[in-house]
């Protein structure tokens, strides 16, 4: 759905979910804005038991001016169209309104199904960024209006623990390029506890789980503030026996938590989606991290399990299930391995030297996660069939690749991702497209690599170089070099069938 699909109604009120947050404020607002300008009878509206009180949330609301009105009575009937914001008509978050035309946007996890009308991305980090990309998709010039982007940036910031949990590519597209009046948002970031709360965080801290053979820690908090795991996880994490962590609370729909690491075994941002895996989303940082879990999921797949159980299992489970291969010091068993060759597909390759010149600190940004890189003068950044980016060298390259006359195919790869990898100077901040400087290349069927499909989860710390592992999962490849048994690497199920076939001999 875009906004432009929308067009056809009048009036138009946006509805916040009850308690409103920052997040449901700042879309809604990018929705009030957008839809007064192309001359809609518009409103911004919330209701719920509770008039906005938290400290924050009124600065916001005065400071930005943002027309926000508390909707008293629940039996009015609304007129033209009603869109739902950063929640779904009919969930239990958001009061339920008479309406016959109901629109969505949201970045939860699909409730209401049945809804016609919805965008909902959940794998965003925040309603303030869905509200963004479709404006932009509309050329609302957002970035023009400075009080607007404040607001969308503060949604965001809010929703992601300051920035701390964020992953979504799109997110830091919009973190990096919105203007936005950071006096503001000082203020409101210096607002953002109350007395009452700080003793919820203080209560938190004397209960926890500790676990150890595997330095974990669980708090479960009484309700609050969704920013307040995150202060409580970042204090747990500093304990000297405490490796990793998980801080959680039950919200309305389901549980917020929040994920810290300091040990580079454990990757904050892969654990966070590891325990919200199939009943909610998670993601971050290596260090920092959170997400969600829904409830009607949760009930769905575990109906008897208390929570402070199934953290615990599933914290156990992503230990006692992973085999740690240090790729330098791996000694790799061939004989139960296969031989593959690259299939004679195209491919992307980039020479970083065309793009950015040498001893430029880098990052590139996909799907996966942002990789930070120095431009080196042999450096290649190869781009696979699914958008994934990895680095080479040219004789790596050499020896593995021809590089073909056509040019990239960049529809062909928008088709098979959601996101387009890009590349950013991180001295000035300017960022391209990644693809626009590829070429095209085919493997020479010279080299080729031993495989195995793998039963549990293994991380590899790659010889590549940095501290990162890469995660294989079960039913993704195990795979080495045959010209260099301690070159380790993982490559997922999907892109190991497109990529690689048997080697003919
Ligand atoms: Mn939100």
């Amino acid at each position: 759905m875009r906004l432009a699909d929308l067009e056809k109604y009048d009036p138009i009120t946006i509805q916040c979910h009850d308690n409103p947050d920052a997040d449901a404020i700042g879309a809604g607002f990018g929705l009030y804005t957008y839809f007064k300008s192309i001359g809609k009878n518009t409103r911004l509206i919330y209701s719920g038991q509770n008039k906005i009180h938290k400290a924050n949330l009124k600065l916001m609301v005065e400071k930005l001016e943002i027309p926000i009105v508390y909707m008293e009575d629940k039996d009015t009937y609304i007129d033209g169209l009603l869109i739902t914001v950063d929640c779904q008509y009919g969930a239990g978050n958001v009061t339920k309104l008479k309406a016959d035309r109901v629109a969505v946007i949201d970045h939860h996890q699909i409730e209401m199904p049945k809804l016609e009308l919805k965008e909902i991305n959940s794998s965003l980090g925040s309603c303030s960024t869905l509200v963004w990309k479709m404006m932009k998709e509309e050329n609302f010039p957002v970035e023009e209006d400075r009080i607007l982007s404040t607001a969308l940036y503060y949604g965001l910031y809010s929703d992601t623990n300051q920035f701390a949990e964020i992953y979504n590519p799109v997110d830091m597209d919009m973190r990096d390029a919105i203007p936005c009046n950071m006096s503001m948002i000082r203020l409101f970031r210096n607002s953002n506890l109350s007395l009452a709360e700080l003793e919820v965080a203080g209560i938190a801290m004397i209960r926890y789980i500790y676990n150890d053979d595997h330095k974990y820690a669980i708090i479960r908090s009484k309700p609050c503030d969704p920013n307040i795991l995150g202060m409580i996880s970042d204090f747990l994490i500093q304990v000297d026996e405490v490796w990793s962590c998980i801080v959680y609370n039950e919200i309305n729909d389901g549980y917020k938590f929040s994920v810290r690491s300091c040990v580079k075994e454990v990757n904050a941002s892969e654990l966070a989606a590891f325990v919200s895996e199939q009943i909610g989303s998670g993601g971050g940082h290596m260090e920092k991290a959170g997400g969600f879990i829904s409830r009607k999921l949760y009930e769905e797949y575990y109906p008897t399990l208390h929570s402070e159980a199934y953290f615990s299992e599933k914290m156990n489970e992503y230990f006692d299930h992973t085999e740690i291969i240090y790729a330098d010091d791996y000694e790799v068993d061939i004989a139960d391995m296969d031989k593959y060759c690259k299939k004679k597909i195209p491919l992307g390759f980039v020479k970083a030297t065309d793009i950015f010149p040498v001893g430029t600190p880098i990052t590139i940004r996909t799907l996966e996660g942002d990789v930070d890189m120095m431009v080196a003068p042999k450096l290649y950044i190869m781009i696979g069939v699914k958008g994934e980016v990895y680095p080479s060298t040219k004789g790596q390259f050499e020896k593995s690749y021809r590089i073909m006359d056509e040019p990239y195919n960049l529809q062909d790869l928008a088709e098979r991702t959601e996101y387009i990898p890009t590349i950013k100077n991180r001295v000035d901040g300017t960022a391209r497209f990644l693809t626009s400087y590829a070429g095209t290349c085919i493997a020479n069927g010279k080299i080729g690599i031993y495989a195995k499909q793998i039963d549990q989860m293994v991380k590899v710390f790659t010889n590549w170089g940095g501290d990162k592992y890469m995660l294989g999962k079960k039913g993704d490849y195990l795979v080495v070099r045959c010209d260099d048994l301690h070159d380790i690497y993982v490559v997922e199920q999907d892109a190991f069938l497109k990529t690689y076939e048997p080697c003919m001999e």
